[in-house]
Order: structure tokens, then C-alpha cells, then sequence
């Protein structure tokens, strides 16, 4: 890299179209040539019994690391089953973007749900489709004042408080509450900037982020933008924690690149006879309900075709301190 070593200058060297950019640097915790910057760990955790209706395979396949030159920085590499893949993605794109969640589509017309919006005519909108960025769901972030307010939330979903649940459980975080979520949506030039996360109260609690389709470059910096960040292949299925001094570092995302396999595509039979073996059926999450619909090639193909051309990124905060209900103080009435 012959960029300045400061986080713009890498920004901009992965961002760049011509001259292409060497991803020999590119940290990819599957490939033994990193093993000098990340380092497997080992947890002894009891499998939950809610990970396999969570689209999660056994905790003891997953593969979890952690970064030497990042402090409270996991990547957990795709614990997610294929047909758990399409469980989320499906999510992302048909339920979280409806009212009353709120997406970048509201500045511009009111859509109660842009995914039937954009298959309402024989012919899907394709602009439509490709308007979307990102939606927020529980406490929404506000883009403009980084504020939250206890007045703008709508119901957090369940299902993925669940899954941040049983994910923060397996790391030791036994406190952790969902309470905001921001899905992005990203195509093939799609970039993010340069930023931190620190709207929370609650700057302790790690925040939990899950990347599904294409791939991506992913930068993490330091508390400010003179420090060179590393950059982290991130694939589908991935699961990137920030906790402790990572949660606050600066970080970005300069280049989406195609997937080199697609594992939501892959083996779902296979998949289907093992679910239908777990024993505990979760009452919040409607993963075993949606199994066969999303099997089903002819209700899949249009997520399936979303997907290959898309990165989408959920990532999951806790906003409020551990004993707090609301943002708002209580004001005692006398
Ligand atoms: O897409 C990603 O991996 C990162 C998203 C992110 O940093 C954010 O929404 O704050």
C-alpha cells in the first residue's frame, strides 16, 4: 500500500477503481498467511438450545477469533446454517423495511412496505429496489442529530433479539439487551465512511454486526482517523463483535466484492433433514415456520436474485445502561 498510512488514505487506496487495489493485506481469518494478526480462541460454552432455530449451527462448529492489534474485536467466521442465511436475508428484505420501521425511502415518499411496493406490477421496479440503503428498527438512529429519543422506537423484532442474545450469552456478555438495530444495504459500488458508533448511553455493551451476501472490505481504525486501520474481509454469514476499546474505533467499509461462494445457494436438503431433528421450537422466532417457504426455489428466486448483487449488513446495539427503562429521566410528580 503506498497510500498514507492514515485511515482516509486506505480508505481511499481499497475504494479505488483504477488502480485496482492488492487485497494481499486484506485479512481473511481463513487463510494461514494472517496468522501473525488474528488468533483462533476456544470458548467453553453448553450449546443453547435456541441456536439451531436461530438458523445457527452447534456452538461447537463455530470458529471465533480475535484481533492482537484490536482489543474486544471478534470475528466470528459464518455460524449460520445455508438455510439460516435465507432465513435472514429474507428478513432484511421483506419484513424489516415495512412500517412502522423507518428507511431512507421516508425522506423521499411513504411506502408501508417497499419490498410489495417493488413486486406489485408484473415487472419489479428496479430503481425502487436499488433506492433502499438502510432501516432501523427499535430506537431509530436519527442521521442528522445522532440522537435517540425515547418517542422515535418501534418494536424491536424478536427474533433478532434472540439471535444477539444467544451470541452475546456465547461470549460471556450475559447482560445484553437489543434495543436498536441498522440493516444496510449495500450494491456492488456501495461504499460507508469513515465513523464511530457512540449514540448509545451505554457504551460498554459490544455491539453485534451481521453481514449476508456479497463480500466486503471492512476497515477498523482507532479512536481517531491518524491511526491506520486493518483491513478484514468480511463474507456472508460472518459475525463482527466490537466490545471494549474496539467499540469505539473508527471504521468503514471502501469496497464490496463478489462473493467467492454462496452458501444460501448450497445443500438445503441436507440442512432440512437436520432441523427437522432439534427439539426446542422457540415461541418468538418463526424459523422452522418459514423452513419450507424458503426451500421453495419459486419464493426464494427473488431474495436469490437480491442477494447476488447485494451486501446487506445488520448490526445490533444495546442503547439504554443496564438498569435503565427509557432515555428520559422519570420526573417525580408531587
Ligand atoms: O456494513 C458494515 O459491515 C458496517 C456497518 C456500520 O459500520 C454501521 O452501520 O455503523
Amino acid at each position: 500500500m503506498k497510500e498514507d498510512e492514515n485511515f482516509m488514505g486506505i480508505f481511499k487506496y481499497f475504494k479505488s477503481k483504477k488502480p485496482k487495489p492488492s487485497l494481499e493485506n486484506v485479512v481473511s481469518v481463513e487463510n494461514n498467511r494472517h496468522n501473525d494478526k488474528v488468533i483462533r480462541c476456544t470458548l467453553n460454552q453448553e450449546n443453547d438450545a435456541r441456536t439451531e432455530g436461530l438458523g445457527l449451527d452447534k456452538f461447537e462448529n463455530w470458529q471465533m477469533y480475535y484481533f492482537k492489534s484490536h482489543p474486544g474485536l471478534y470475528l466470528i467466521r459464518n455460524p449460520f446454517t445455508n438455510l439460516g442465511q435465507r432465513y435472514w436475508i429474507r428478513k432484511c428484505l421483506e419484513e424489516y423495511p415495512r412500517k412502522p420501521n423507518k428507511t431512507n425511502i421516508d425522506f423521499e415518499v411513504y411506502l408501508e412496505d417497499w419490498w410489495e411496493t417493488c413486486y406489485s406490477n408484473e415487472v419489479y421496479d428496479q430503481s425502487l429496489l436499488q433506492k433502499l440503503r438502510w432501516t432501523t428498527l427499535g430506537y431509530h438512529h436519527n442521521w442528522d442529530t445522532k440522537v435517540y429519543t425515547d418517542e422515535n422506537q418501534s418494536p424491536f423484532p424478536p427474533e433478532l433479539a434472540e439471535l444477539a442474545d444467544v451470541v452475546a450469552l456465547y461470549l460471556g456478555c450475559t447482560t445484553f439487551k437489543a434495543q436498536a438495530a441498522i440493516v444496510n444495504y449495500y450494491y456492488m459500488k456501495s461504499t460507508l465512511s469513515a465513523h464511530t458508533d457512540h449514540s448509545e448511553i451505554n457504551l460498554e455493551a459490544p455491539l453485534f454486526s451481521f453481514s449476508f451476501g456479497q463480500s466486503a472490505i471492512f476497515l477498523i481504525g482507532g479512536l481517531d482517523k491518524s491511526v491506520a486501520p486493518t483491513a478484514i474481509l468480511l463474507q456472508s454469514g460472518d459475525i463482527l463483535v466490537m466490545s471494549k476499546e474496539a467499540r469505539l474505533c473508527y471504521h468503514a467499509v471502501p469496497k464490496i466484492l463478489p462473493a467467492s461462494s454462496t452458501p444460501w445457494n448450497e445443500n438445503l436438503n441436507e440442512v432440512t433433514e437436520k432441523i427437522s431433528l432439534y427439539k426446542y421450537i422457540s415461541q418468538s422466532v418463526d424459523f422452522h415456520k418459514n423452513m419450507n417457504r424458503n426451500i421453495n426455489c419459486n419464493e426464494w428466486s427473488k431474495f436469490g436474485n437480491y442477494v447476488d448483487k447485494s451486501r446487506i449488513n445488520i448490526n445490533v446495539r444495546q442503547v439504554l445502561k443496564e438498569n435503565q427503562n427509557r432515555l428520559q429521566c422519570d420526573v417525580l410528580l408531587s
